[in-house]
């Protein structure tokens, strides 16, 4: 299928999508919502035909993505509240569903940040469940700068992973935030050299598309769901996950793997 903002392809099990408007630091704007929302659709389906068992996100140019596209948002600022965009509107219509279909995705996310990362485009990043950026990355919670409140699960992904003091800082400062300053601090899972960046993430795709994908799914589910969950409803959920992982293919193969003394092949069944 042929997109305009975005690329998409899959290969070797593995879906990558790569954000692609360069010359706006591949921002939002509608045209991209409605192309990465297709895409994530082919995901979906590839995915339920067992053809894509990993999801890889990228930008190209020297961005990952700078949040929504302003050049859609530019109001004068003398006219009245009536003449502003209804952002609320626009959450609920792409940046949540954005955010809660990658959450939900039964299968490991993998984000590839080649650059700076600002507003939704942060929060968009931290929604995937590995984080890989480029040394020269940068992650900026521009919000504050604008008089807005950071979306895209910024508010509960912060103060999670790197805690309220810094979550705060960051949420209310808007200062840049070197990718390995994020690594330090719990944010993102790994910094690499530039050059080195697309090639780390896709060998780390092809890795997981060969591991028992189903598993990740649940392991995913798990960490997801303990957010929310007290100690005893967690044990619960994990004894219910764990269940289910238990009648899997890839199980029973793991086992018989093990014990034969041979590597395992897997197919995320
Ligand atoms: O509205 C809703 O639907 C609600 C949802 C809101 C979610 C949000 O994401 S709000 C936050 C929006 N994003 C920002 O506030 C970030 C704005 N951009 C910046 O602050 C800076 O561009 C960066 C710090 C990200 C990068 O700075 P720098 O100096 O490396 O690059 P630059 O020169 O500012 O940008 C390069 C080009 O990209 C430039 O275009 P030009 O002059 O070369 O033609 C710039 O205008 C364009 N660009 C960057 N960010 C955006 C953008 N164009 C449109 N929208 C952008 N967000």
């Amino acid at each position: 299928m042929a997109f305009d903002t975005i690329e998409f392809s899959l290969q070797d099990g593995v879906a990558t999508l790569v954000l692609n408007r360069p010359d706006s630091l591949n921002s939002f704007n509608e045209a991209m919502h409605r192309e990465v929302r297709e895409a994530l659709t082919l995901v979906e389906r590839a995915r339920q035909d067992g053809e894509c068992r990993a999801l890889l996100i990228t930008g190209n140019g020297r961005g990952f993505c700078a949040g929504q596209d302003l050049s859609d948002r530019a109001v004068s600022p003398d006219a009245g509240a009536d003449a502003a965009p209804d952002l609320g509107h626009s959450i609920e219509t792409w940046y949540n569903p954005l955010v809660r279909t990658l959450t939900a995705l039964p299968l490991p996310v993998i984000c590839a940040v080649n650059g700076v990362a600002a507003g939704a485009g942060a929060n968009i990043a931290l929604a995937c469940d590995l984080v890989i950026a480029a040394r020269s990355a940068k992650f900026i919670q521009a919000f504050c700068k604008l008089g807005l409140v950071p979306d895209s699960g910024g508010t509960w992904q912060l103060p999670r992973l790197v805690g309220m003091a810094r979550a705060k800082g960051l949420a209310m400062l808007g200062d840049k935030l070197s990718a390995e300053q994020a690594a330090d601090w719990g944010l993102i899972w790994q910094v690499v050299d530039d050059d080195a960046l697309r090639g780390t993430a896709t060998d780390l795709a092809r890795h997981l598309a060969t591991q028992p994908t189903r598993g990740l799914a649940l392991i995913k589910q798990a960490l997801n769901d303990s957010t929310g969950n007290d100690l005893d409803t967690q044990l619960d959920l994990e004894r219910d996950l764990q269940r289910q992982a238990g009648r899997s293919k890839d199980y029973r193969e793991g086992v018989s793997a093990f014990m034969e003394r041979r590597a395992p092949r897997f197919t995320g069944e």
